[in-house]
C-alpha cells in the first residue's frame, strides 16, 4: 500500500518512497513518501495561506470541527488500531484501548478547552484597564516519534489547531500509516484545506527542512534526546519557540509499606505493566526498579513470576501483552544492551532471548519479526550503561535500597528526568519524596495516569517546556497586552 502527503487538503505524491516494514513479519507493507525541502515548502505555503481564515473563526467553530475529527477517529477505531499495530508492532488490543481513544480525546479535550477559555484583564484606574489577547503564532512545525504514533501526533495537532494556528506535521518515517488515516478523517470532518498538512519522510530530510523553514516560528518535537539537541541547535539561532519532549530513564520505587494497600502480586503486576507496556517503548516506562531491601526477595520473586507469564506473540491476538519491537534497527539497539549484560556477567533474572515460541492464532509467519522477551537484569552497578542509558525497550534493571535518602539519590543520579513512580502507603513519605525527585511527573501508587489539564514534560535531558491545558495555551499562543483608556485623563 502506498500513502501520500496531505498538502492544502489534497493528496500529493513524491518522486521517491520509503519502504516501511511490518515489524511482526519483517515484510515491507507500506510505501511512505520521501519528502524533502520542496514538499515541506509547499506544505508550509498551504498552512500559511490557510492561517488568516482559520485564526479568524470563532473558537466555537474551531471546537466543532475538532469534535468532528474526534468522532471520525472513534468511527474508524478498529481500522486505526489495526494499522497502528501493523506499523508499530503494538498489540491491537492496546491500540484499541489506549492509543486511538486517547488520540480522539486529544481533539475533544482541546475543543472543550477553547470553549471555556478566559483571558484576564487588570483595571488601572476608573478610566483605564489592560487586558490580554492570546494570539495564535502562525504555522506550527510538529514532529512526532514512532512509539505512540497517533496519540503523540494528535497531542500536538489538536492544541495547535484549537488555539488558531495552522500546522505542518511530520510523523516518524517508521510509523506513518495512522497519520495518513487521520488526514482522511480531517478531510471528512470538514477541516478547511491547508489548516493541517502532513509531510512524510526522514527526519534528516523532511524534519530538518521543517525546522529550518523561515515561515515556521514554532516547533513541537517528541523523540530522542540526541535529535532534540540537534533541533534545538537549528531552532535557537532562528529564535523559534521550542518544546522538546525527550527520553526518560524513569525510576519505579517500591517500599515495603505498600503491602498495607496491595498484595505483593498486585504490586508486581503494576510494576511489570509500567515496565513492559508497549514493549517498553514508552518514554514514561519505569526502567530502573528500586525495591526496599527488606522486601526485595519477596518482590523480585513475584515480579519474575509475573513477567514470565506475559505473553509475547502475534499483536493481532487479544492474548498478546507484547508484540515485536518497532524495527530491526531498534531490535539491534535493545539486543546490544542485553548482550552487554551478558558480557559483563550481570544476573539476568528472566528473558534475555528471542522468545522460542510465538503464539499466533492468525497463522502468520512471525519468524522474521523483531521479538524479544521481557528482560530483568538484577544488581546492576550504577555506572553501567544499562543503568544510565535509555534502552527504550523491554529491558529493565532491578536494584535494592535501604533508605529514602539513598533511593532519592539513586533515582536522581541520571541525566534524564521525565517521570517517576512511587509505591508506598505512607502519606508523608510519598509527598516528601515527590518534592525531592527530579522529574516532570511523579506518580504515587499508579503509573501513566494522564490528566490533560496538567503540565507534561521533563527536566534535565528529558526536555524543555511543558504541554497540557494551560501550558499548551501558553506554548501555542503569544500574549498581547492591550491597554485601554477611555477619554482624556482628568488632571
Ligand atoms: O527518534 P528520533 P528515533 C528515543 C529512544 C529511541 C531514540 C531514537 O531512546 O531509541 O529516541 O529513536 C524526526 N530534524 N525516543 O530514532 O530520531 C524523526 O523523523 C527534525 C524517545 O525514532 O528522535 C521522527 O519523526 N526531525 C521518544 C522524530 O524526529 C528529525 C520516542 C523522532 O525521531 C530529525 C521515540 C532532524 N534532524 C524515541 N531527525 C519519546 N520521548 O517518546 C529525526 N527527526
Amino acid at each position: 500500500m502506498r500513502i501520500s502527503n496531505f498538502i492544502g487538503g489534497e493528496w500529493a505524491s513524491t518522486a521517491e518512497y520509503i519502504s516501511s516494514v511490518n515489524p511482526s513479519t519483517g515484510e515491507p507493507y507500506l510505501e511512505v513518501p520521501r519528502s524533502g525541502e520542496n514538499e515541506v515548502a509547499a506544505a508550509v505555503q498551504a498552512a500559511k495561506s490557510a492561517f488568516p481564515a482559520w485564526r479568524s473563526l470563532r473558537a466555537e467553530e474551531r471546537a466543532d470541527i475538532l469534535d468532528r475529527i474526534a468522532d471520525g477517529i472513534d468511527a474508524r477505531l478498529s481500522e486505526f488500531a489495526q494499522m497502528e499495530s501493523d506499523d508499530q508492532g503494538k498489540p491491537v488490543s492496546l491500540a484499541t484501548s489506549l492509543d486511538i481513544p486517547r488520540a480522539a480525546l486529544n481533539f475533544r479535550f482541546f475543543a472543550g478547552a477553547i470553549r471555556h477559555e478566559l483571558s484576564h484583564a487588570a483595571p488601572i484606574d476608573a478610566r483605564t484597564f489592560s487586558y490580554v489577547r492570546r494570539e495564535p503564532i502562525g504555522v506550527a512545525g510538529l514532529i512526532s516519534p514512532w512509539n505512540l504514533p497517533l496519540y503523540l501526533l494528535t497531542w500536538k495537532i489538536a492544541p495547535a489547531l484549537a488555539y488558531g494556528n495552522t500546522c505542518v506535521a511530520k510523523p516518524s518515517e517508521w510509523t506513518s500509516g495512522t497519520a495518513w488515516l487521520l488526514a482522511k478523517v480531517m478531510k471528512e470532518a470538514g477541516l478547511p484545506a491547508g489548516v493541517c498538512n502532513l509531510v512524510f519522510g526522514y527526519g534528516h530530510e523532511a524534519g530538518q527542512a521543517l525546522v529550518e523553514h523561515e515561515d515556521v516560528p514554532l516547533i513541537s518535537f517528541t523523540g530522542g534526546t540526541v535529535t532534540g539537541r540537534k533541533i534545538a541547535e537549528t531552532a535557537a539561532p532562528r529564535l523559534k519557540k521550542l518544546s522538546l519532549e525527550l527520553g526518560g530513564k524513569n525510576p519505579t520505587i517500591v517500599f515495603k509499606d505498600a503491602l498495607e494497600m496491595f498484595s505483593v502480586q498486585e504490586l508486581a503486576k503494576n510494576v511489570a505493566r509500567s515496565a513492559f507496556l508497549n514493549q517498553g517503548e514508552i518514554c514514561l516506562c519505569g526502567s530502573r526498579l528500586y525495591v526496599e531491601e527488606t522486601f526485595y526477595d519477596e518482590f523480585s520473586e513475584a515480579l519474575v513470576r509475573e513477567v514470565k507469564a506475559l505473553t509475547v506473540g502475534d499483536p493481532r491476538d487479544a492474548s498478546s501483552f507484547m508484540g515485536p519491537l518497532v524495527s530491526s534497527e531498534h531490535l539491534a539497539k535493545v539486543s546490544s544492551y542485553i548482550q552487554h549484560a551478558k558480557d559483563t556477567g550481570l544476573k539476568i533474572l528472566c528473558g534475555g532471548e528471542r522468545p522460542t515460541a510465538l503464539p499466533s492464532s492468525t497463522g502468520r509467519d512471525l519468524s522474521k519479526g523483531y521479538f524479544v522477551q521481557p528482560t530483568i537484569v538484577a544488581d546492576v552497578p550504577e555506572s553501567s550503561r544499562l543503568q544510565k542509558e535509555e534502552v527504550f525497550g523491554p529491558v529493565v534493571t532491578l536494584s535494592r535500597f535501604k533508605s529514602e535518602d539513598e533511593v532519592v539519590a539513586l533515582a536522581n543520579s541520571t541525566r534524564y528526568g521525565l517521570s517517576a513512580s512511587l509505591w508506598t502507603n505512607s502519606l508523608s513519605r510519598a509527598h516528601g519524596m515527590a518534592a525531592r525527585l527530579e522529574a516532570g511527573t511523579v506518580w504515587i501508587n499508579g503509573w501513566m495516569i494522564r490528566d490533560l489539564r496538567m503540565p507534561f514534560g521533563g527536566v534535565k535531558d528529558s526536555g524543555l517546556g511543558r504541554e497540557g491545558q494551560m501550558d499548551s495555551l501558553h506554548f501555542f499562543t503569544e500574549p498581547k497586552t492591550v491597554c485601554v483608556r477611555f477619554g482624556r485623563q482628568e488632571k
